[in-house]
């Protein structure tokens, strides 16, 4: 099977840290691609961002679609552009807030986020609520580093003691990793926060690879259902909806 692993911003090294982890955990036989998108924001910390990364984002689910991709993770934690992603593909599409949550969600009474910045927590409480995680969720937290210096050392002793700070103030039982771009801190943050992390770069390609493995698609009728024809103008010409494609 094939899976496309995307990086919604346009950091190509964030994109090789997030293919890692997925990598990390695919079965043999599964081939897992990280993909970069051609255009949109080189990091996404804001609902301009993140509204910017979905015409890059759904030109990928285009792409893989016509290369038969089995299906999607969509490598950032606002999930952005999942609905729509929904609609174009044949496939699983899951992004990593959803699968994180979850997985989180089975190994206590409940989790906090650590995410980068603050700003970006009330669309990760958003999250939470559409997934129904909100009995779980006990707190979210930035920890104040931009995505692009998550690189730096002195960030991972930063976020460390903002898990230890989080599992003692929500009285938490497992952390949620907040970036795509902390898939790479989740082994050491195990060992310094001596709770469960969850990475949901790893947790959403092994529930894409289940429904896969299981034989399981989305849906082809009601809401997900392949977008109307409809021809788009302007610098969105290329996204026209041309023809009905059995899904
Ligand atoms: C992410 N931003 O996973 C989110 C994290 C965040 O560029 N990749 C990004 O800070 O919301």
């Amino acid at each position: 099977m094939r899976i496309r692993v995307i990086n919604p911003n346009t950091t190509a090294a964030m994109t090789a840290v997030i293919e890692e982890s997925a990598k990390a955990v695919a079965a043999p036989g599964t081939i897992v691609e990280g993909i970069t998108p051609a255009m949109g924001p080189v990091s996404i910390e804001s609902h301009y961002d993140e509204a910017l990364s979905v015409p890059g984002l759904l030109a990928e689910i285009a792409q893989g679609e016509a290369e038969g991709v089995d299906g999607y993770v969509i490598a950032c934690f606002g999930d952005p552009g999942l609905d729509a992603a929904r609609e174009l593909a044949r496939g699983p599409v899951i992004g990593i807030a959803e699968a994180a949550m979850q997985f989180a969600s089975h190994l206590g009474r409940g989790f906090s986020v650590v995410t980068t910045l603050s700003r970006t927590a009330g669309r990760a409480a958003d999250l939470a609520e559409r997934y129904g995680m909100q009995r779980f969720c006990l707190g979210i937290h930035g920890c104040e580093i931009p995505v692009l210096e998550l690189e730096d050392p002195k960030a991972r002793r930063v976020i460390a003691d903002a898990c230890r700070d989080a599992v003692h103030s929500d009285n938490s039982d497992a952390i949620v990793l907040g970036c795509a771009g902390m898939a790479d801190l989740c082994e050491y943050l195990t060992a310094e926060v001596g709770v469960p992390v969850i990475d949901g770069v790893a947790a959403a390609t092994l529930q894409v690879q289940s429904l896969i493995t299981m034989g399981l698609r989305k849906s082809g009728r009601g809401e997900f259902a392949r977008p109307l024809p409809k021809q788009y103008t302007g610098l969105l010409s290329d996204f026209s909806i041309t023809e009905e494609v059995r899904s």
